[in-house]
């Protein structure tokens, strides 16, 4: 049985975002999305979900139901910034997290005094980012997700075993974890269209339409998911690349783009707590030949200086005299923990 779980819900993240950056477009309708005629809204503002406005909603349409609204195209860069900002604080509360979006994860707060820890972990949010989380706190996954959502924006949900018991009969079985249109549709013709429908359905029946799943249905009817928060499996490597707007041959703008990677790469791996062993440089020529070498370092390194200086040194050794470059890329491999000691190195005699 694992601990309490909270699932953690950024509010309208990129609209929020663009709130937070530009005191303007506070309380306004603020549209995010693809602004082109074929556009669709990436999020909204909660002022503009008055309007009706909703993600994944063609652009024409939103100008449409919300013509006083602030369109914007969106800028990747300061949400996937944002995002990162979240999840290290998220690592913070917790050494079991697991990321689910670019604004959401699970975190397992085993040991720890949920409701406290949640309240701490919302406030740290807002302090850091500037944004407001919606937060659900429960015993398992599926309700943790359901109770983030229940009082967004600027959520704070507990479904303790008691309020799961009060909530989970009227609840349209879509609500259940993992039960999309198809299941919904299977379940309707059985005339079970809510929660409290499936725990009374017949359990032969059940079985005969799901197979093995209708055990894992009739569970999640009752509050009972079983999956733990899992973490995801550490990286094996990492690397950066990029293509030119047009090819290379100047070995200035070829080190400048590997010192820009090798910083990338040690940030990631100063993030994540690790350290590379091998340092990998791939180019690719203008006729589309590839070459990738490789170099083992000394002792691991998270550092930019040593990934840097390997990458500088690897290309130094590949011919670029009359060759133009269309892409350069940096790898980092033989990743190991940092809190993992270093080999112990014993005299030979
Ligand atoms: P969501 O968490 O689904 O939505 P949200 O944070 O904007 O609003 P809320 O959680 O308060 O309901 O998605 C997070 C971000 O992912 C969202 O801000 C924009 C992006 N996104 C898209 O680009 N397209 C989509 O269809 C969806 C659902 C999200
Ligand atoms: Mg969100």
């Amino acid at each position: 049985m694992s601990g309490p779980i909270v699932h953690v819900d950024m509010d309208a993240f990129f609209a929020a975002v663009e709130q937070r950056d530009n005191p303007a477009y506070r309380g306004q309708p603020v549209i995010v999305g693809g602004l082109g005629p074929r556009g669709v809204v990436s999020t909204c503002s909660y002022e503009a979900r008055r309007f009706g406005v909703r993600s994944a909603m063609p652009m024409r349409q939103a100008r449409r139901l919300c013509p006083q609204g602030i369109f914007l195209p969106g800028d990747f860069a300061r949400y996937v910034a944002a995002s990162r900002q979240l999840h290290a604080i998220l690592r913070q509360a917790s050494a079991v997290v697991e990321p689910l979006s670019i604004d959401e994860a699970f975190l397992d707060l085993t040991g720890q005094e949920a409701v406290p820890a949640a309240r701490k972990l919302k406030a740290d949010i807002r302090e850091a980012l500037g944004l407001t989380a919606s937060i659900g706190v429960s015993y398992c996954k599926f309700l943790a997700k359901l109770a983030s959502d229940m009082e967004k924006p600027d959520g704070f949900t507990v479904i303790d075993r008691a309020r799961a018991e009060q909530l989970l009969p009227a609840l349209p079985v879509r609500a259940l974890w993992g039960i999309g249109e198809k299941t919904e549709g299977h379940l309707a013709r059985l005339g079970i269209h809510t929660v409290a429908d499936l725990r009374r359905a017949d359990r032969l029946l059940l079985r005969q339409v799901f197979g093995k799943r209708a055990g894992e249905l009739i569970d999640l009817a009752y509050g009972i998911d079983p999956r733990p928060v899992s973490p995801p499996a550490p990286a094996k490597s990492i690397s950066e690349e990029t293509t030119f707007p047009q090819d290379v041959t100047d070995w200035a703008v070829l080190e400048a783009r590997l010192r820009e990677f090798a910083a990338g790469l040690s940030a990631q791996l100063e993030r994540t707590g690790m350290r590379a062993r091998t340092v990998t440089l791939k180019l690719r020529y203008a006729d589309f030949s590839d070459v990738t070498r490789s170099l083992t370092l000394a002792a691991p390194a998270a550092e930019v200086g040593p990934i840097g200086d390997a990458g500088m040194l690897l290309l130094a050794r590949l011919p670029l005299t009359g060759r133009k470059v269309r892409l350069i890329g940096l790898g980092v491999s033989k990743l190991t923990d940092r809190n993992e000691p270093a080999q112990l190195l014993l005299p030979f005699d």
